[in-house]
Parts: structure tokens; sequence; C-alpha cells
């Protein structure tokens, strides 16, 4: 077995001293009774009033849609801050409602079993010293981000645009823990589970399965902390899986458990919840029926204005920085281009420093606006060569949103 242990930096040692200990700064005890900020906050569409709120453990300000289990949106501004999204105002999505408030790190271990040759029961401990570290920039995105957008509404959290973030994430290899149990040649995928239930015994545990080659495919990766710290408990603490380029469903958190199949997985999670259209974009036209579904999986291109909202006043005949974040989807961004005429004619904009291909970029440009009202848009080609649609897709489910974003800027 070798140990990488020596190869680890001090901040790493640190960090994972006080990961071991199970040391969690905050606990939940309280989170319901705290008094909410009497601020609120409007997202751009009807019923868009969003409490702001600090009250949750190890979070700043977070746009309030549900209390328990909770549902937080980071604010958008903060995406123009950084490239990396700071994990106090992280987005958190939980479907079921019984969250463990407290983790004790010592006694924490992750289980793998089932179509392997040594079923593991690995202690934090052995994950940080018994596996080479990696680390990844990516970004963690709901399915339903931008749901509120949709037109017609449909059902579900009614995200704005911030039910995403960019972490530089640090943890082991999914394919190296696989690899020590030994995976049988009967394994078809494996099946993820965390220690959150449901409150009743009936309600399906939270589980999300990958195809045994996607799991080994070197770049999954279980996680113990972001941006260089544990993981809050909100965002998974202990550990989490960190699936590159794909949807956050399958990002399962508080992971603890690792079942290898030797069939689909056909789980409530897999088969019923998270099923998208198997059509162009995911597009069906409202009240369209007959239509395949399969599971959603790789995340499309997106990008966005971060330093400019819609309807705000510029000044006219001076320059205008315009800035903002994109993300390449499954595959890093080729371009970010702007376009001032409403779409009629496109200039690339300055990408930022590229983190990976999994990461967001950033990108910068200068107008000099004219008088009047002036329309922006913003549009994402990855690498693959895909990109922004120019209207927006429909599913009842409300899934992968991506159209190109604009915004009318009031110049006088
Ligand atoms: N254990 C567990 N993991 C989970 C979920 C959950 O409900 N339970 N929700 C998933 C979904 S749908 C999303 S969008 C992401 C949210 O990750 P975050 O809360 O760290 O932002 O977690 C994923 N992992
Ligand atoms: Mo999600």
């Amino acid at each position: 077995m070798k140990d990488h242990s020596h190869g680890v930096d001090a901040r790493r040692r640190k960090m994972l001293h006080g990961l071991a200990a199970g040391g969690l700064a905050g606990t939940m005890a309280g989170w319901n009774r705290s008094a909410w900020s009497a601020e609120t906050f409007n997202l751009p569409f009807a019923g868009g009033e969003r409490d702001l709120t600090s009250a949750f453990p190890q979070k700043g300000e977070m746009l309030l849609l549900r209390t328990r289990p909770p549902l937080l949106e980071t604010p958008f501004s903060v995406f123009d801050r950084g490239v990396f999204t700071p994990n106090d105002q992280f987005f958190v999505r939980w479907h079921l409602a019984d969250i463990p408030t407290k983790i004790d790190g010592a006694a924490f271990r992750l289980n793998v079993h089932g179509q392997v040759e040594r079923a593991l029961s690995l202690s934090l401990t052995e994950l940080r010293t018994k596996f080479e570290p990696v680390e990844l920039a990516a970004v963690n995105q709901c399915s339903g981000n931008s749901r509120g957008f949709y037109d017609p509404r449909v059902a579900g959290a009614q995200w704005g645009n911030g039910a995403m973030g960019n972490a530089l994430w640090t943890g082991v290899r999914l394919r190296d823990i696989l690899d020590r149990a030994g995976i049988k040649s009967s394994a078809v995928q494996a099946r993820f589970n965390g220690l959150d239930t449901g409150v009743l015994p009936a309600t399906p545990d939270f589980m999300k399965s990958l195809d045994i080659d996607h799991a080994r495919d070197g770049e999954v990766m279980i996680a113990y902390a972001m941006n260089g710290q544990p993981l809050p408990l909100l965002n998974g603490f202990p550990l989490r899986l960190v699936v590159p380029g794909w949807y956050s469903t399958y990002w399962v958190k508080m992971l603890n458990d690792i079942e290898v199949l030797d069939h689909p997985d056909d789980n409530f999670w897999m088969s019923k919840a998270y099923l998208m259209p198997d059509t162009p974009h995911a597009s069906i036209t409202p009240g369209q029926t007959g239509v395949k579904m399969v599971p959603i999986n790789r995340m499309v291109p997106r990008s966005f204005f971060t330093n400019l909202t819609n309807g705000q006043n510029v000044a006219a005949g001076k320059p205008l920085n315009v800035r903002g974040i994109a993300l390449g989807g499954d595959t890093g961004v080729r371009d970010v281009s702007v376009s001032s005429d409403g779409g009629a004619t496109w200039v690339s904009t300055r990408l930022g420093h590229d983190h990976g291909k999994y990461s967001f970029r950033q990108w910068e440009t200068h107008l000099i606006p004219k008088a009047g009202p002036m329309e922006l848009k913003i549009k994402a080609t990855n690498t693959a060569g895909v990109v922004q649609p120019d209207t927006a897709n429909w599913n009842t489910a409300g899934f992968m949103r991506n159209v190109v974003e604009s915004i009318t800027l009031m110049v006088s």
C-alpha cells in the first residue's frame, strides 16, 4: 500500500486534522428558531420574493427557499467576487428532512460492499493517508437551477440562477477506492447513499447510481474538502461524491455507503425522479405526452453577467466594464461572446484564467454604450462546439435551462 501523506502540504494536513477530530464548528441546534433577517430580495419572476437569511450553521447570507429540508440559494452578486464560490455562500439543497446535525469524524466510516472481492470500511484517516489525494475545480449545479424562469411555470423549487457554485474539491479518486475493494466482473453500477433519511420510514432513501465505467473513470471523486476547508455540514460533511460535468443530483452528500450492483439501479431516485425527455435539449411542448424519459446526466454550457443587472442605469459614451462567468458543462469553455444589438452581431470576450474544464471561467469585455435602452446578450460555446440556445427549452421538471441570458441597460 502506498502512503502519500508525506506529500501533503501543511495547510491540508491542518485541515484534515480538524476533519479526523470530528470537530464541527457549528451544529444545527437552533437553525429553525433563529431570527431571519428582515431584509427581502426579489428574484426576477412572479413569486420571486425571498427572505435573506444568515441563520443556518456555517452559512453566510443566503436566499431562503425552504427551511426544512433546507433550500438555500446563493445571492447572484457573490459570483462577481471570484471564480470560486465561498463555502459559506455555496447553495444548499436537501430532499429529506432528517439530516444529521452533528457527525463524529473519528467514528465515521465509508462502507463499500456488494459485487466486490473485499468489503471495505474506511475511516477518514485511512481515506486521507492510504489513497492519493487529488484536487479538481468543478461546478456543482442543480438540474433545476433557474427553474423559476420557466414559462409556462413548472412545479419544484423556484430557483433563480444561484443553485450552482464552483469549488476546488480535494479528495480521493472513486476508482482508487473501488479498485482497493476489487470490482467483480458482475458489477454494473455503483450506488451511493448518504446519512440523511426521510422522517417517515416509507420515504425512499436518497440514493444515486453511476455506471461502473463512469464510476471508474478516474475523474469522479470522493471529496473531503472544498476550497481548502472541510465541507460545511449542509454541503455534505464529511464526504461527498463529485461527478465532474454532471448535474449535482449525483453528487451524493454525507456519503457513507457505496454498493456495487449487478443490475441497473431501479430505486425511486434513479427510475422515477430526475428524469428528463430524451429529446434535443430535453425539450418538449407543454402538454406533449408519450415522450421517452431518461435520467438527467451531463451539463450544458451557460454564461452569466455578474456585474450588471437587468434595468440598471449606466452612463453613455464612457467605457463600461462588462464581466461575468461561464461554464462549459461537461467540457471546457471555448468562447464567450457578447452582443449589444439584440443578437445580430457577437464579439468574443477576454477569458480569465483556466482552472480546468469543469470550473467556472470568468470573462470580461468593455463597451461604449450609446444613449437609450441597450440589450446585452451573452453566449458560451464549449470546447465540443455546443452553443447555448437562443430560445429556452421546456420540460415538466424544469431541468437543464441554459438559454442565452439577456439584460437591458438604461443608457443616459
Ligand atoms: N445525501 C444527499 N445528497 C444530495 C442530495 C440529497 O438530498 N441528499 N441532493 C442532491 C441535489 S439534487 C443537489 S442539487 C446537490 C446540492 O448540493 P449542495 O447542497 O452542496 O449545493 O446535492 C445532491 N446530493
Ligand atoms: Mo438538485
